[in-house]
């Protein structure tokens, strides 16, 4: 079986879905689907990981699926899910903990991160977490993988045991007439001007659903004053933009606001400098607010719609679940077989 180039890609539904979600990962896949089959998954088995409130996740799961929907994916052409629908993630999960390595686990930098000093007291899933990104990714046998700047280790671990699977049972794979390689390389796609979105209180730090303040982020359904608020708070410095990107260097909140307005604006960084260059701060943020209302607002809106109809949202999964199964299913045979494991024929 030759791989096609088919895009995959998962947001956890672990709270609220920020401007880093949505231009480090959401704009690409909207961007994927004129040329690529997508699949896009609402990656719940990765939320549980640390404790998440039932009644909560529930909710989140839908409202990511609304995020999907609200910035332009479109269920019926691409594939849209939620990971638990499809056991065959877990079950390849599973045997790709047989192949991956402790060593290669250890070196995970999330995992150090999210575990913090008190790593005894993590859970076995978050430490495996990666495991599962690899099935995420590889039941599918997808090429490419578009995430932020934050995933590419864990990508790079999804390469490494799709080539250790390979080699493993090479013999295998081709008594099978699977060719020579049955999982293919996953490339990522990390690209765009804000790859990395940094917080808003904290340049050094990235943009994330877990930072206790809310004004280092901005939420997907934050109005309109909440979006002003917190550009206006934003983290910046005394000197005025540079007109060339040089001299950013060494300015992580300035950085940060104009990689923020390039991606928004859909202009390169150089772009954005040539025309804010030498201006104070405090214009270019009204700008800046006035551009992410613009953009957001309707996104937030049509959020709150979706997320009330949950007979909808449920159905949009149900059936993204089916087609997934379809090609998962055909994928765990296959590793089934490679692996001489005995199934239902
Ligand atoms: N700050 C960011 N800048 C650019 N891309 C980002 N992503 C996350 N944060 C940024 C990308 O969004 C996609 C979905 O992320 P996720 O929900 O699966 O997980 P996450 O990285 O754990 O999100 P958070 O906000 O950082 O959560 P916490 O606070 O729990 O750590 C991925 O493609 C990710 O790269």
């Amino acid at each position: 079986m030759a791989a096609k180039e088919l895009v995959f890609s998962g947001v956890q539904p672990t709270g609220n879905l920020h401007l880093g979600n949505y231009l480090g990962a959401i704009v690409n896949f909207v961007k994927l689907q004129d040329t690529h089959n997508c699949i896009y998954c609402v990656v719940d088995l990765h939320a549980i990981t640390v404790w998440q409130d039932p009644a909560e996740l529930t909710r989140t799961i839908r409202e990511v699926t609304a995020a999907f929907i609200a910035s332009g994916i479109d269920p019926k052409k691409h594939i849209v899910f939620n990971q638990s629908q499809v056991s065959e993630h877990a079950e390849l999960a599973w045997v790709f903990n047989c192949v991956a390595r402790l060593g290669w686990l250890n070196r995970m930098t999330q995992f150090k991160e999210k575990a913090g000093k008190d790593r005894e007291n993590a859970s076995v899933g978050l430490y495996a977490y990666p495991n599962l990104m690899a099935a995420d990714i590889l039941v599918y046998r997808a090429t490419h993988v578009p995430v932020g700047e934050d995933q590419k280790q864990h990508l790079e671990l999804a390469r490494d045991i799709a080539q250790k699977f390979n080699n493993d049972f090479s013999d295998s794979i081709r008594a099978h007439d699977f060719g020579e390689k049955f999982f293919p390389m996953p490339e990522p796609l990390i690209t765009g001007p804000a790859t990395r979105v940094m917080s808003l209180r904290d340049g050094t730090k990235k943009m994330s659903k877990s930072d206790p303040s809310d004004y280092s982020r901005i939420n997907l359904t934050d109005d309109a004053d909440s979006i002003a608020q917190k550009v206006r708070k934003a983290k910046t410095d005394p000197e005025p933009l540079p007109s060339e990107e040089e001299g950013l260097k060494n300015r992580p909140e300035a950085d940060n606001l104009v990689g923020i307005y390039a991606a928004l604006s859909g202009q390169s960084r150089p772009d954005v400098l040539r025309e804010f260059g030498g201006g104070q701060f405090s214009g270019f943020k009204s700008t800046l607010v006035d551009l992410a209302v613009s953009k957001l607002g309707p996104i937030g809106a049509e959020m709150k719609k979706l997320t009330q109809d949950t007979a909808y949202v449920d159905a949009v999964l149900a059936d993204g679940a089916d087609r997934a199964r379809v090609i998962a299913s055909e994928t765990m045979n296959a590793v089934k077989d490679i692996v001489g494991l005995i199934r239902k024929k």
